[in-house]
């Protein structure tokens, strides 16, 4: 790795605090409490004295106003942006509750700005073009490059005057289907610099997921690269692309061109299929444009991205954000979660095919003049002795990783931010503030400002002190997505639906005595494998489109490494026998039709599954077979045909 790997500051996806203090329902510790005993783990005292939050009682009174006058506090902090026009005079609107009508939210309405201009023309004009903005390091040991704030605005001046020529135009959705090259973060502030609405697909995502979301946005532009290396091996992304063209194509989707860079240490020009009139080379085409171009200003509620995301349904969710709010939120929690100080080098090693790319690789760090790695390959050794803060993020974190994080990789020195927090939520909800909280190994600890989580029970009433039962959240905040794409009602019903009143997250959570917030994991349909979000449905309509499976059930199971496995229970069509290869082309179909992120771990041959009498798949009990935990079926009376059960646990080992 080259040297500035040397001096990574900060690793992302969230950092952590510790403390004592009060809030919302809870509160909490006893003067007596800091201690390990209480499994309390303390910022240092050095830490603290330079932090931007230093105190529990700092953060509960920045808290309370938060809470008390969300609009005073919310328009103070967005007065540090840029605004071509302010809003005028609310800062805010919403409706959280059906009942009352459309579910609807509105940070800022009425101003108009550009997230572009504010991550890059802002900084420079606060005299800060010199400063390196983005470090990439590739795969290959060597193989990096560096772009000051001056040089990637002229960067995404010549994308953004590029899309202007073939015409798009504010509001234009484009595919963004890319590794994470420097490219991928050019392409998003080119989208945001005209207005347009970018939909990055991570780029472990097969043809048939590509096809779907670019029917799904019914964009006109793909932007990708021709191959990207995975270890010794070279995936042609352009060939997933092609096929996921000629399947838009077909389904009235005509996307007219397909913006390819050139990613020359993974393929040579001369070996990538190309379709002329379509294709183009970007290195041909986009270094002839003006570096500068002018920004288009957009309304605070105008969209900025769309991003797909695992539902309990089969069919992924548009998540859509708008501008200003999520400019405003993004920027915010990462200044306070990673206690930023212009002088860190900051490496988020999330891709920015996920929400956490975009909100902590991109929007993030830039609109606070950081500066970014931007990883592709993997870190083989660097010396840790300048880390501050380290983040976490995706999963629940249990005691003993997370001790493993704070010893090893953080010399027991950094504070850890265990951040949660959602693509639908836009940025960090319940996080640690390193300098402010004691930290609790395992606990995500307390909300950010302006957050009002809490904690309900099955019928929605909202429970007090040391409990568990499903996390909700009252009231809105800047960062949270508008809509789905396309399906308003869709929006309703999963997520203000379930508990009149409230958003309900889909996770579960409990509260300790000390207020600490503690999430569980997904209440759901929904998996999460090494962080990615899965849902189970996707993964069964991918192996019920194989012509020999009859029906298909997935359920996650606790994984050691990977927090949760897919875990597949399938019937075959009649005739046909379980065998070794019908096993692989199972795989094999969820690999093709979701990505290999999605493969399920295990296969387990199901005669029957096991169904109430109106046909609903009880989920509970396959849950338990796949565990193992067999002394734990709990009732299975209600089943059409309970010696389906048995016949499954004799099955177990096949
Ligand atoms: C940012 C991101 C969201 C789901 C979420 C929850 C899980 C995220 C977590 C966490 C425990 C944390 N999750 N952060 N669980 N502790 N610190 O991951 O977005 O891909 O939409 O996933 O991830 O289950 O509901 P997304």
């Amino acid at each position: 790795p080259s040297d500035h790997l040397r001096h990574v500051e900060s690793m992302a996806q969230l950092p952590s605090g510790a403390g004592k203090i009060s809030h919302l329902n809870a509160v909490i510790l006893g003067e007596t409490l800091a201690s390990e005993e209480n499994d309390l783990v303390l910022p240092s005292q050095d830490f603290s004295r330079q932090a931007l939050v230093s105190s529990p009682e700092q953060y509960r009174k920045m808290y309370e106003r938060s809470i008390q006058d969300p609009a005073g506090f919310w328009s103070e902090i967005a007065s540090q942006f840029y605004w071509k026009e302010k809003w005028d005079p609310e800062v805010y609107s919403e409706n959280i509750d059906v009942r009352k009508g459309t579910v609807k939210f509105e940070w800022f309405k009425g101003a108009s700005t550009n997230i572009s201009y504010n991550a890059l023309d802002r900084n420079i004009e606060a005299g800060n073009g010199g400063k390196v903005a983005i470090y990439w390091e590739g795969n290959e040991p060597g193989d990096d490059e560096q772009l000051t704030y001056a040089e990637l605005l002229e960067k995404v001046c010549q994308l953004a005057n590029y899309l202007k020529h073939v015409g798009i135009r504010k509001g234009d959705a484009v595919v963004i289907y890319l590794p994470m090259l420097m490219e991928l973060l050019i392409s998003m502030l080119a989208c945001a610099r005209i207005g347009a609405v970018h939909s990055v697909v991570f780029a472990g995502f097969s043809a048939e997921s590509l096809a779907q979301r670019i029917i799904d946005c019914k964009t006109k532009v793909v932007i990708t690269c021709n191959a990207v290396r995975r270890g010794p091996k070279a995936i042609h992304l352009k060939g997933i692309v092609d096929s996921a063209i000629s399947e838009s194509v077909k389904s009235g989707v005509p996307v007219g061109l397909c913006l390819t860079f050139e990613n020359q240490s993974a393929m040579k020009r001369e070996d990538t299929k190309w379709q002329e009139g379509r294709d183009v080379w970007w290195q041909d085409v986009v270094p002839q444009f003006p570096t500068k171009c002018a920004v288009e200003w957009v309304d605070a509620e105008d969209p900025l991205f769309l991003l797909y995301t695992s539902g309990s349904t089969g069919k992924p969710k548009g998540v859509l954000h708008t501008t200003g709010g999520y400019m405003v939120y993004t920027a915010t929690t990462f200044k306070y979660a990673f206690d930023h100080k212009p002088s860190d080098i900051y490496w988020c090693t999330a891709d920015c095919g996920w929400i956490t790319g975009h909100s902590y690789v991109t929007y993030g760090p830039l609109l606070n003049g950081a500066t970014v790695v931007v990883f592709e390959g993997y870190v083989t050794r660097y010396h840790r002795k300048s880390l501050r803060v380290l983040g976490s993020v995706g999963e629940p974190i249990n005691p003993s990783a997370w001790r493993w994080f704070y010893n090893v990789v953080g010399d027991s020195r950094c504070p850890i931010s265990d951040t949660w927090w959602q693509t639908e939520t836009g940025g960090f909800m319940i996080t640690p503030l390193p300098g402010a909280w004691p930290q609790k190994p395992g606990s995500a600890t307390f909300p950010f400002f302006g957050v009002q989580p809490v904690i309900v029970d099955e019928k929605g009433n909202e429970i007090e002190g040391e409990c568990s039962g499903y996390l909700c959240i009252k009231k809105s905040w800047p960062g949270a997505f508008r809509t789905l794409y396309g399906d308003h009602e869709r929006y309703q019903t999963t997520y203000f639906k379930p508990f009149a009143g409230y958003y309900f997250t889909g996770d579960g959570c409990s509260r300790d005595k000390d207020g600490y917030f503690w999430l569980t994991g997904r209440v759901d349909d929904v998996i999460n494998v090494s962080g990615h979000r899965i849902g189970t449905a996707e993964v069964e309509s991918a192996l019920v489109s194989h012509p020999h499976c009859a029906e298909a059930a997935v359920v996650g199971v606790e994984h050691e490494i990977k927090g949760q496995s897919i875990y597949a229970f399938v019937s075959l069509v009649e005739g046909v026998s379980y065998s070794e290869g019908i096993r692989k082309s199972l795989i094999l179909a969820v690999r093709n039709q979701i990505g290999a992120f999605a493969a399920p771990d295990k296969i387990h041959w199901a005669p029957g599954l096991p169904k109430t009498r109106s046909g609903k798949i009880m989920r509970r009990i396959l849950r338990k077979i796949a565990s193992g935990q067999l002394d734990e079926l709990g009732d299975t009376s209600t089943l059409a045909d309970p010696n389906v059960v048995d016949q499954l646990i004799a099955l177990s080992d096949c």
